[in-house]
């Protein structure tokens, strides 16, 4: 039946059960103004077969930099379902459909996901809720993309960027993350040329876009690039 868990389903044999359990998830579904439509399951909004359709959901993506200014990058994990040991930015995820999370006015959607930031910070990395407020989150702006993962799972959101100042400690979820680093930009530029290293499509779009500006002004002059109110296309 359609209420049977995503556990018994055959799109998700041969997964990790962590991850499995994962795909149940609500994951907010959008128009492509980013007003909430409805919800579903974190599964159905990744399967490319809905995404062809048109199927769009919010997520975030956090940028966390130490007072070195250094960004601070992860690996995915091998069992991840969707882009497994892929290099990307510090955490990503989706707001959920459960109070707090969801919004649809711009101000109350950036809390939400100010939230579920903290949320999967501590999730995928161990970084305790205490070392990153929720008020400490900088929102920059939207960013709408489109990107195949395998053939069968993909993505296709509505992506708050959001940075933060921290230095925080990590407790790193091997479920979630394989490695991490801290990367400056020579050294992000500089992994770029390995051919051996892979790299989310999410996180490639922003550093040939934004990022390098962002970063020179993350002390002085970010805030002319603060809660932009347009979304970026991609
Ligand atoms: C989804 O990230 C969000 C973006 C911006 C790609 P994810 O696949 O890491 O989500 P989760 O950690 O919830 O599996
Ligand atoms: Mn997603």
């Amino acid at each position: 039946s359609s209420s049977r868990s995503t556990s018994q389903d055959n799109d998700l044999e041969g997964y990790d059960e962590e991850q499995i359990r994962l795909m149940d998830e609500v994951c907010i579904v959008l128009d492509d103004n980013d007003m909430p439509i409805g919800s579903a399951s974190k599964k159905v909004c990744h399967l490319m077969a809905n995404i062809d359709k048109g199927l769009l959901h919010r997520a975030f993506s956090v940028f966390l930099f130490d007072s070195k200014n250094r960004l601070l990058l992860q690996q995915r994990a091998s069992e991840k379902i969707t882009f497994p040991d892929m290099w990307t930015n510090t955490c990503c995820s989706h707001p959920l459909g459960i109070p707090g999370e969801t919004g649809a006015e711009l101000d109350a959607a950036v809390q939400g996901v100010r939230r579920a930031a903290q949320r999967k910070l501590d999730q995928e990395l161990g970084i305790r809720a205490a070392q990153v407020p929720v008020e400490k989150f900088d929102f920059l702006t939207r960013i709408h993309y489109k990107a195949p993962s395998d053939g069968k799972w993909g993505e296709h959101e509505i992506d708050y960027i959001l940075f933060i100042k921290a230095d925080v400690d990590l407790h790193v979820n091997p479920n979630e993350v394989r490695d991490t680093r801290y990367v400056s930009e020579e050294d992000l530029k500089t992994m770029f040329k390995n051919d051996t290293l892979k790299f989310t499509p999410w996180f490639k779009l922003i550093c040939e876009s934004m990022l390098f500006e962002w970063w020179k002004h993350l002390d002085s002059g970010l805030e002319k690039y603060k809660g932009e109110r347009g979304i970026r296309r991609m």
